[in-house]
């Protein structure tokens, strides 16, 4: 059947699955917007296409699916970039289409043309541009495979307006033939069978989970793995979610703003096994003194991860859920009662409520906690970038599955508002937190008005210590507190949420913060928290960037106190 190409382009992502997406419209794009509403696909109306990126993101994340965005040529694609960037480091599957000048005009720097193909071409996993409307039906298919397969990744599709408009032949292939892009799945039985025989002769073996064991669905697997070989386990930022909290055998976060008895157990473990994580130097610091006593046995899906950062005794390459369950058939049972009690040693106290609420001002993993004590089930928080996302790592003590969404490769401030938006559509059951700074917050306010206009029910807490919290931290630390650009003004947000019609509190006593969380849960659609904390409060834990665990600064007692 013949059609125009924007509907050929409506068909195929009907086929694919496309629910939902999230865009502004230009030029070059109407003849896609013209026909769009024939078709069962929602699209959001976002306010600046960077957030239309990182609602996709959200969406793929909090829905194991590919999130759409669609962007205009030119200005349109350029705004694209830091979200597309941000997916392509965390692994997101995402598909941006953006429209381009017709092709007759191609290199004529022609009004609102750029080479988006060129720039996006480092930040996507792969990228196409598409000369006819013929070509269009295999292109879309293709982009779905790559961005969702192997390791997951941002893939762009640049369609010139003359594409959209004209007709071809339509026929969705039910294939995709790419010789060259064969991703491999099941480890190799030897590395599976020597991981297991080092797992074996470990006498302080640790596990560290990492995003790909939420993109993998390998949840099961790794419990299984930890229980029957008695593994210590940590995680990365972004394997948050990928292993219950609660577990007995869970001790949390590592790497700079990780915890003293995960850094330490690093440190002095003999087997060290990542779990679908990169090794990226917010985890290992100094590398040369990184883990210096262990073997790696490392498992990721992306054979470019294996030896990239660290020596790594036993690769193995492979998608982790198939790899864990041809590991746990080896794996034998193991007792490390010793170990488990030493790093148990190392760990401090948990705060306890009373601790908050007898201070003057918030602390800032007060309202934290409280959202993760008070939210129901399923809950999903997104972070923006900071000492919030920090603090909201830290304290994470929820026990559901792929629950936390945060900017981990890229440290995208502005990220928070609209990832949470695309993940309340993506899962519309689950209580969705968007926990912010105010810079970052502040980045997104414009997304207000997209939330209010498509109704989307997002909470939001700020954490208001008007900085730039993370940078003004460094600055304390390591440049005598000199706060140049790291102040900043904060609006009324009680009068901001007024103009969009959406409820705000703010609250500035620790006895006002549960009640704030409660209200904000209480409302039947979006609100908002500002909460104004203390405002030189630094995170803590801190290895200094590219310093090793020796190095790490305990406390705010630790480092103030004279050397
Ligand atoms: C787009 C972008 N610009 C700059 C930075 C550098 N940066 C990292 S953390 C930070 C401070 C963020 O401040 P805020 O959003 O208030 O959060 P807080 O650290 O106070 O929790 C900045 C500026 C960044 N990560 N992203």
């Amino acid at each position: 059947m013949e059609m125009i190409g924007a509907r050929i382009l409506c068909e195929c992502l009907v086929r694919e699955g496309v629910q939902t997406i999230f865009g502004l419209p230009g030029g070059v794009t109407i003849p896609l917007y013209d026909v769009l509403p024939e078709f069962p696909i929602r699209h959001v109306l976002v306010r600046h296409e960077q957030n239309a990126a990182h609602a996709a993101d959200g969406y793929a994340r909090a829905g194991q699916t590919v999130g759409v965005c669609l962007a205009t040529s030119g200005p349109g694609a350029t705004n694209l970039v830091t979200g597309l960037a941000s997916a392509y480091m965390d692994s997101v599957p995402v598909v941006a289409i953006t429209g381009q000048v017709a092709t007759h005009f191609i290199g004529s720097d022609a009004f609102q043309e750029t080479d988006t193909v060129g720039i996006t071409l480092p930040i996507t996993k792969h990228s196409y541009l598409v000369h006819h409307p013929a070509d269009l039906a295999r292109t879309v298919k293709e982009a779905f495979h790559i961005a969702r397969t192997g390791r997951p990744g941002p893939v762009l599709i640049d369609i010139p307006k003359d594409v959209f408009m004209n007709p071809a032949a339509f026929v969705y292939p039910q294939t995709v033939d790419l010789p060259g892009y064969k991703p491999t799945y099941s480890g190799h039985i030897r590395q599976i069978k020597e991981a297991a025989t080092l797992l074996a002769t470990a006498r302080k073996p640790l596990a560290i989970v990492g995003h790909g064991v939420t993109i993998s669905g390998a949840y099961q697997e790794v419990r299984q793995l930890v229980e029957t070989a008695d593994l210590p386990v940590l995680n990365t930022l972004l394997g948050i979610g990928g292993f219950p909290q609660s577990h007995p055998r869970n001790y949390g976060f590592l790497g700079m703003h990780g915890w003293v008895h995960a850094n330490k157990a690093v440190d002095e473990c003999d087997v060290l096994l990542g779990i679908g994580m990169r090794f990226d130097d917010r985890v290992t610091g100094k590398l040369s003194e990184f883990a210096p006593n262990a073997k790696i046995v490392h498992i990721d899906i992306d054979p470019a991860e294996i030896g990239k950062n660290v020596p790594t005794a036993v690769p193995i390459v492979g998608d982790v859920r198939q790899v864990l369950q041809e590991l746990n058939k080896y794996v034998q049972p193991a007792d490390h009662a010793d170990w488990i009690a030493r790093i148990e040693s190392w760990r401090t106290p948990r705060v306890q409520e009373s601790y908050y609420l007898e201070r003057a001002a918030v602390s800032p993993a007060h309202p934290v906690e409280e959202i993760y004590k008070q939210s129901p089930a399923p809950i999903v928080v997104t972070t923006d970038v900071g000492q919030h996302q920090m603090w909201a790592a830290q304290f994470f003590n929820r026990d559901e599955r792929n629950a936390w969404i945060s900017s981990g490769g890229l440290g995208a401030m502005g990220f928070g508002l609209p990832s949470a938006m695309g993940a309340k559509m993506a899962r519309p059951e689950a209580t969705v937190w968007a926990v912010c700074g105010d810079g970052g917050f502040q980045m997104s306010i414009p997304e207000l008005s997209t939330i209010v206009q498509e109704q989307i029910n997002v909470k939001i807490c700020i954490l208001n210590n008007g900085h730039l919290g993370m940078v003004r931290q460094w600055q304390d630390f390591f440049y005598k507190k000199n706060y140049v650009a790291t102040p900043i003004f904060n609006p009324d947000y009680v009068k901001l949420g007024e103009a969009y019609g959406i409820p705000a509190w703010t609250v500035n006593r620790p006895a006002d913060v549960a009640g704030a969380v409660a209200a904000a849960l209480a409302h039947d659609g979006p609100a908002l928290i500002n909460v104004e904390v203390a405002q030189e409060e630094n995170v803590y834990p801190m290895i200094p960037s590219g310093k090793a665990i020796k190095d790490m600064i305990e406390s705010e007692e630790a480092r103030l106190a004279p050397a």
